[in-house]
């Protein structure tokens, strides 16, 4: 299925190939994977393989594919982590705290005090760590 792409867009390269990650899935429409830079152990990204920057511009029936892989990878993050909860996150435009304008959804797994909030600063993750959890996760998956 042919989708629009941005030579520029970090995660047009991901979907791509072109760059590495932790991939937990890949259907015909997104990908999920690992953020890079968790807020917390299991941070993980579910993204439209096509380049649409935000919701306004997103086909409806690829945004609710990427609702449906947002669903299988927190389901897969629940049985497995055991997070006290999980947010699902979504932000449109730099105003709203998005740093890569390619539509993704925010699989955050919680854990009490763990001090995440609704926009957050970036750090690098342990990429072990990330690897190990990435595992776990996968083999949970439906
Ligand atoms: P947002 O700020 O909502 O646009 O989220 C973008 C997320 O993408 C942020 O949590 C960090 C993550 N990220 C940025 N660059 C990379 C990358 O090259 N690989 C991976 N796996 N994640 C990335």
């Amino acid at each position: 299925m042919s989708h629009p792409t941005d030579e520029s867009c970090i995660f047009c390269k991901i979907v791509a190939g072109q760059l590495p990650c932790f991939k937990l899935l890949e259907d015909e429409t997104t990908i999920a994977f690992m953020d890079i830079n968790p807020v917390n152990p299991g941070h993980a990204l579910a993204v439209a393989k096509g380049h649409w920057p935000t919701v306004d511009v997103i086909p409806p029936d690829v945004l609710a594919d990427v609702a449906r892989t947002a669903q299988r990878v927190a389901k897969a993050a629940i049985a497995t982590l055991k997070p006290t909860g999980v947010n699902l996150l979504q932000a449109n435009g730099a105003g709203a705290g998005q740093s890569v304008p390619h539509l993704h959804v925010h699989i955050l797994p919680r854990r009490p005090d763990d001090g995440a909030t609704l926009n957050w600063t970036y750090r690098p993750g342990d990429r072990a760590e990330i690897e190990e959890i990435s595992r776990r996760l996968k083999a949970a998956l439906e």
